[in-house]
């Protein structure tokens, strides 16, 4: 199946090519030394031409701060080596999006769209409705077609039933997650400092929740411990709720089925169940009585301070936090994948939530010529292109990176001197090509670490589930802000877990929800669904 796709990819790529370089000489008023040649052999040569030739276009990508590319700076030249294609991006203030998205306008405004650019904040819709961005649905799997067959056909599925205009066309390439990053996460060192087996059900997951609370494993002799706990709002916890069956994406309860319908989880009499539970673990002390205060910065500080023995979050990301519990407290910790707990009458349903959709990340604009048009579309295919992603992410000599014994190692980031490039490997990234990055950063003393991250990476893979809700459109929500922003979720959720209102609070929350938009969001939703499925 495989194969023969690729051998059509590659039938239709030699066609394209030929088509371009026909296209290309005959246009070409330049007095190249093909164009008096005959036929059979100009097609042979003139595709070469069309290789040869760089056709520049202008890129705006998101920058964080990296320094522009200017046509025939170090970037320039190393991605048209690489691509074929000339990338030029000027620098545009990111500042969360907002600097972005008004100089992006007043560009647009002016009629001088870019080439190719990150749409943002959800502006692709009112662009495709306008005309302003070229329909890709013929054009990708002809000019495009590595970046076409990266991406699933389920996923191409979704960005068709999500069509602004409704006519089921592709007007932006998305990003796709075809690895789940987060996952609760333990202190092995401290399950072995108490010859504690790693538990699987909730009775062996709570007395090991005591456990951690009373005896002590990071052995300073003060019960000074925090079992578990998470962020405010109830975030970073999905390990209490994931045990239920929730659907949950870093704290925000997100859409699957229940009780055979396209559900909001936070409704769910499996949010009740879980609830109760969680509350439960608060009032014992189990989990951080300050989680409901707890920003990135303070709960990440606990968990560096060798006091957390259990949270949730990136898997492959234990490395940064080894490094700072070694710095602190002089401890060579094991964090491992805690695995999905079997809870009571809820054995084998419990999952890590994974959707494979992500934020639309590129839109080509229907304002240029042929001839750009076809090199924002080679751009794409050749960025989408797995075999070249190391040598992006490597960047430039000298200034990404440098070669040690024969080896490139990445310099540091400076953002005064680097410049900006793209991160394929970011929206579209395998697992594999992860592992690789994360065992290039190693050096021989750290290297146990990044061992953990990737040991964690891959271990926590076999907990996940793609739910139904996966490429629901953030639409579903027009008209009903305070749903869109769980208002009444972070207010329920808070309260019944610090105890201040009874469970039997969350029937009125669920009444509240529906009743205040939660019915017409629902049926949008199922709607969708049946669409799409
Ligand atoms: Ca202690």
């Amino acid at each position: 199946m495989f194969r023969r796709k690729t051998l059509l990819v590659m039938m239709c790529l030699v066609i394209v090519v030929g088509l371009i370089a026909a296209c290309s000489s005959n246009s070409s008023n330049s007095s190249s030394k093909n164009a008096t040649s005959s036929n059979g052999s100009s097609n042979t040569s003139g595709q070469t031409d069309a290789a040869d030739k760089i056709v520049d276009i202008e890129v705006w990508n998101g920058n964080t701060g990296f320094k522009a590319v200017e046509k025939g700076s170090p970037m320039y030249n190393f991605l048209a080596e690489l691509l074929g294609v000339g990338f030029i991006s000027p620098y545009v203030e990111w500042n969360g999006g907002t600097d972005y998205l008004n100089a992006l306008n007043a560009r647009i405004a002016a009629g001088e769209m870019p080439n190719v650019f990150l749409p943002y904040n959800g502006n692709e819709a009112e662009l495709a409705r306008n005309g302003a961005i070229a329909d890709l649905t013929d054009l990708l799997p002809l000019y495009a077609p590595k970046l076409w067959e990266l991406i699933p056909e389920e996923v191409w599925n979704i960005v068709k039933a999500n069509d602004p205009t409704g006519q089921g066309r592709i007007y932006w390439v998305p990003g796709i997650k075809s690895y789940e990053k987060t996952t609760g996460l333990i202190r092995k060192d401290w399950l072995d400092a108490l010859g504690l087996e790693m538990p699987t059900t909730q009775e062996e997951y709570v007395n090991v929740l005591r456990a951690f609370k009373e005896q002590d494993p990071n052995g300073n002799g003060v019960a000074d411990e925090i079992p578990t706990g998470g962020r405010e709002n109830a975030r970073w916890m999905d390990h209490l709720f994931n045990q239920y069956g929730i659907a949950m994406v870093e704290g925000f309860p997100d859409w699957d089925i229940y009780d055979g319908e396209l559900t909001f989880s936070a409704v769910s009499s499996n949010m009740k169940d879980a609830l109760a539970f969680i509350a439960q673990l608060y009032k014992e002390g189990l989990m951080d009585q300050e989680t409901f205060l707890n920003d990135k910065a303070t709960w990440d500080g606990k968990i560096d301070s060798n006091l957390v023995g259990n949270y949730f979050h990136w898997g492959q990301g234990a490395y940064e936090h080894l490094e700072k519990l070694e710095l602190g407290s002089g401890v060579k910790a094991e964090i491992t994948v805690l695995p999905v707990i079997e809870a009571p009458g809820y054995e084998g349903k419990g999952f890590i939530t994974t959707k494979q959709l992500g934020n639309p990340e590129w839109v080509v604009s229907a304002q240029q010529d042929e001839e750009h048009l076809i090199a924002s579309l080679k751009f794409l295919n050749e960025i989408a292109d797995e075999s070249k992603w190391y040598d992006i992410y490597m960047g430039v000599e000298g200034m990404h990176h440098e070669v040690v014994d024969g080896k490139k190692v990445k310099l540091p980031e400076d953002k005064s001197t680097q410049q900006n490039s793209v991160s394929p490997f970011y929206q579209w990234g395998s697992m594999e090509f992860q592992e690789q990055m994360l065992l290039d950063s190693a050096s021989e003393e750290n290297k146990w670490r990044y061992d953990q991250s990737v040991q964690n990476m891959k271990e926590l893979q076999q907990y996940v589930k793609v739910i139904a809700g996966d490429g629901l459109p953030s639409s579903i929500y027009d008209g009903y802000p305070d749903i869109k922003n769980n208002t009444l979720w972070y207010e329920y959720a808070t309260k019944i877990i610090i105890g201040t209102y009874s469970i039997d609070k969350f029937d009125e929350f669920v009444e509240k929800w529906y009743k205040s938009g939660g019915n017409v969001v629902t049926e949008r939703a199922r709607e969708w669904y049946a669409k799409v499925k």
